[in-house]
């Protein structure tokens, strides 16, 4: 049976504050401060806690090897030699980030009847542009079931591209054909577009969606001036529900009706910005939300606590909860570590519509699995990690025994290798 699987981004043990990303409001503010990457991890796992909870089924991506030394010999360096931006390019915990892993079309839309994914490029941004061969690696393993699922290599540059976190499905069902939105930046403004639009459309013909069900919209220059670098900063969708904040596209009017002629029965929920001003959903990432179908029906809102807990915007969930519509619950989450490098919920996961039967098991989790993964991250993850000291080996070599562990605890050894 197809089921949307959340694939969290595992928090790695190298989790750090570099200011690394432009146009990322969070992260440039908290650069350069102490980060806590047990701690990161830890409410991470508790996320996921609170997925298996509510009956979702719940996947895991590990972290990548960092320092990524090949990387650095491929530019001719070292961790040792390397200047301190190269250095923490290399040490960077970002794939944890998931939905900038891929863009995932679900086999009910794509003409061949196979889940496709893409893997992100990432090249705006040198931290993340070395993400993609090991984030390939592990989809080419949980995704490996040709008769299933197709997995494509990187869009090639100039073409931005940066996954999920620009690309939104709507269906009536998680089974039934969609409607699969891009949205694409401009340049021009004081932030990088990260999401080209040649990009998007060269994923939908990759995926091989009917162009009749596919919407290409503009991210508007305000949002990304605004600090939404990402569209699921200011959007979030799910089955036939779209929560999005009205300033989001450059022409909301005409997505709006594009999605209700492909779509009878979407429901949009527009947030005036007179309710809740853009600076306020970037600030506390409202709608960096995962939104999920409940196995008892209707659905629930997984929001940041600082979304929860920030007067204006909570009032605004409340009048959504009072509307009894299909968001039957709000479900406050702790994600504090990832939220100061400017990634919430949303970020932290890929969604994939799928039978789980058809993935590798080892990318699954149970309550139990998180406990043994937690008691490892307990023992091997730093307690805290100050850029300033990114430059020390012991640091680099903690860093890879944590991950070597967790991978064996993971049965996923051979990713040590790659
Ligand atoms: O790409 N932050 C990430 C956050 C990604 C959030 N993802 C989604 N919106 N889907 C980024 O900007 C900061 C790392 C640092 O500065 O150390 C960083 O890469």
């Amino acid at each position: 049976m197809l089921r949307e699987i959340n694939f969290d981004g595992m928090i790695g043990p190298s989790h750090n504050f570099s200011g690394l990303s432009p146009g990322n409001l969070a992260a440039t503010h908290n650069a350069g401060t102490l980060s806590h990457p047990r701690d990161a991890a830890l409410q991470g796992i508790a996320k996921m806690r609170a997925a298996l909870a509510l009956g979702l089924v719940q996947g895991i991506l590990p972290p990548h090897d960092r320092p990524n030394i090949r990387w650095l010999d491929q530019l001719g360096t070292a961790m040792a030699s390397a200047g301190p931006r190269l250095r923490s390019d290399a040490l960077s915990a970002s794939a944890m980030w998931a939905a900038n892993a891929a863009t995932v079309s679900p086999a009910p839309d794509t003409a061949d009847g196979l889940c496709h994914l893409t893997v992100a490029n990432l090249q705006t941004m040198a931290h993340r542009s070395h993400e993609w061969p090991q984030t390939l690696a592990q989809l080419r393993i949980a995704f490996a079931d040709s008769r299933h699922f197709a997995v494509h290599g990187p869009i090639p540059p100039p073409f931005g591209d940066e996954g999920a976190a620009n690309h939104m499905r709507l269906a009536s069902s998680h089974d039934a054909h969609g409607v699969e939105l891009f949205v694409y930046g401009v340049g021009g403004g004081p932030y990088p577009a990260r999401q080209h639009r040649e990009a998007s459309e060269a994923i939908a013909r990759i995926h091989r969606l009917d162009p009749r069900h596919v919407l290409f919209a503009e991210q508007s220059p305000a949002a990304i001036a605004a600090g939404a670098f990402h569209n699921d900063v200011v959007a979030v969708a799910n089955e036939n529900v779209l929560l999005v904040h009205e300033q989001a596209f450059t022409d909301m009017d005409a997505v709006c009706s594009a999605l209700q002629e492909r779509l009878s029965s979407v429901v949009i929920e527009q947030i005036p910005a007179a309710t809740v001003s853009l600076d306020d959903a970037v600030a506390t990432y409202l709608l960096n939300a995962q939104l999920v179908t409940l196995p008892e029906g209707g659905m629930a809102l997984i929001v940041p606590k600082e979304a929860h807990d920030h007067p204006r915007v909570a009032a605004w969930l409340g009048a959504l909860l009072a509307k009894n519509g299909p968001v039957r619950r709000v479900v406050p989450v702790d994600v504090r570590q990832s939220m100061a490098n400017g990634g919430g919920p949303a970020c932290l996961r890929l969604r994939v519509v799928a039978d789980p039967q058809t993935i590798d098991p080892r990318f699954l989790v149970d309550p139990a699995r998180l406990d043994r993964i937690e008691a490892l991250v307990r023992r091997l993850w730093p307690v805290s990690i100050d850029p300033g000291a990114i430059g020390d080996p012991a640091l680099w070599r903690d860093l890879r025994r944590a991950r070597t562990a967790l991978l064996e605890e993971l049965g996923l050894s051979e990713l040590d290798r790659m």
